[in-house]
C-alpha cells in the first residue's frame, strides 16, 4: 500500500517518475483512502501550470512535434508532462508505442515525464480521468503540461476542452484545413501549426485558413505557425506564440475563466454519473423497470417512487454522519 504523501514527496524530492505513475494509478482508480488524501493535497495547491492540447489527423506530425516543443521548454529549464492519449481504439498499441519511440530522446532527462494513456474500450473513463490527472501533474510542479490526442473527432475534441489552450496541428495540401473547419476545430484552435512545411502547398494551405478564419467569430485570430517538426524548424517560433498566448490569456482572466468552466464541467459530469449508476442500480434492485415494463405500474408513478427513494436514501446517509 503506498502513502500519497510519501509519493508526492518522492516526486517533488527526487524526481522520482515511477512515484508520478503510482499517483496517477490512484486518482484514475475508483475513490478510495489514499486518493481521498490526495484529493485534500491537490485542493491546496495552486494551479500554476499552463496546460496544451496538440490536436490533429493521425500522422500530421504531432509526437514529433511534442518531442521538439520537450526540447524547447528544457532550453529554459523548466520541467513539462505529457499525456499521450489515444481514444480512437482498444488496439492503438501500435499508434502509442510509435509515439514512445518518437519522444524516447527525453526517458534520462528527469525533468520530463511522458505518459502513454489508451482506452482500454472504455471511452467515458478516459475522459474523466484525465482532467484529474491533469491537475495531479500540474500540482507535481510541472508547468507545462501537454496532453496530445491521436485523432480529431469528438472525443478528442473533448479531451483537448481539459486543456487551457489548444493547438490544432495540419499539414499542407488541399483540404486540409477544410478538414479542420468540418471537424469543428476553428472555433476551438488558440493556434494553429503547419506541420511538414517542407512540403508542397503551404502558402495554399495558409490562404485556405486564413480565409476561413476570417469568417469565422475570433476575439482574436489565432496565428499559424510553419513547422518542420523532423527538422526542427519553426518550433521556436511555435514556442514563443504559446509563451504570449499564456500571457495573454492570463492577463485577460480568460485562463482564470476557462478553467473555471473546466472545473464545473468536472463537477456535472462526476454528479451525474454517480447518479445514473445510483438510478440504474436502484431501479434494477426494485423491479420498478420490470412493472413499468408489463404496465402494472405507470411511468410517473414508478419514476416517483424511485425519486422518493433516492431522496430517503441520501437523508439517511446524511443523517448517520
Ligand atoms: N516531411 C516531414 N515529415 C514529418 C514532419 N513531421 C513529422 N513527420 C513524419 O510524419 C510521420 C508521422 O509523425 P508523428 O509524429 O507520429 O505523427 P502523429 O500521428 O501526429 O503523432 C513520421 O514518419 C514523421 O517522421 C515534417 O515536418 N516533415
Ligand atoms: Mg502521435
Amino acid at each position: 500500500m503506498d502513502n500519497s504523501k510519501e509519493l508526492i514527496a518522492r516526486v517533488l524530492d527526487d524526481d522520482d517518475k515511477g512515484a508520478i505513475a503510482r499517483l496517477i494509478s490512484i486518482v484514475e482508480r475508483p475513490a478510495s483512502r489514499e486518493r481521498e488524501e490526495l484529493e485534500l493535497w491537490l485542493a491546496a495547491q495552486a494551479e500554476t501550470g499552463f496546460v496544451v492540447g496538440m490536436t490533429g489527423a493521425p500522422g500530421s506530425g504531432k509526437s514529433t512535434l511534442v518531442d521538439r516543443l520537450i526540447s524547447q521548454i528544457r532550453t529554459s529549464d523548466e520541467r513539462v508532462a505529457v499525456l499521450a492519449v489515444d481514444p480512437s481504439s482498444p488496439f492503438s498499441g501500435g499508434a502509442i508505442l510509435g509515439d514512445r519511440v518518437r519522444m524516447q530522446n527525453h526517458t534520462q532527462d528527469a525533468g520530463v515525464y511522458i505518459r502513454s494513456l489508451a482506452t482500454r474500450g472504455h471511452l467515458g473513463g478516459l475522459t474523466v480521468a484525465v482532467p484529474r490527472i491533469v491537475r495531479l501533474l500540474e500540482a507535481l510542479r510541472f508547468p507545462w503540461v501537454v496532453i496530445e490526442t491521436v485523432g480529431v473527432g469528438q472525443v478528442e475534441i473533448e479531451i483537448t476542452g481539459e486543456a487551457d489552450a489548444t493547438v490544432v496541428v495540419i499539414n499542407p495540401g488541399w483540404g486540409d484545413s477544410i478538414q479542420a473547419n468540418k471537424a469543428g476545430l476553428m472555433e476551438i484552435a488558440d493556434i494553429f501549426v503547419i506541420n511538414k512545411a517542407d512540403r508542397a502547398g503551404v502558402r495554399d494551405t495558409r490562404r485556405d485558413l486564413e480565409n476561413m478564419l476570417e469568417l469565422g467569430a475570433h476575439d482574436h485570430r489565432p496565428p499559424i505557425v510553419e513547422t518542420v517538426a523532423t527538422g526542427g524548424d519553426g518550433v521556436e517560433a511555435l514556442f514563443e506564440a504559446l509563451v504570449q498566448l499564456k500571457v495573454r490569456l492570463e492577463e485577460s482572466g480568460e485562463l482564470a475563466n476557462r478553467r473555471a468552466t473546466r472545473r464545473l464541467a468536472e463537477f456535472d459530469r462526476l454528479v451525474m454519473s454517480t447518479l445514473r449508476s445510483t438510478v440504474e442500480s436502484l431501479a434494477e434492485r426494485t423491479n420498478l423497470r420490470d412493472r413499468v415494463r408489463e404496465g402494472s405500474m405507470t411511468p410517473v408513478t414508478a419514476a416517483a417512487e424511485l425519486i422518493e427513494m433516492i431522496k430517503i436514501s441520501s437523508n439517511e446517509e446524511e443523517g448517520g454522519r
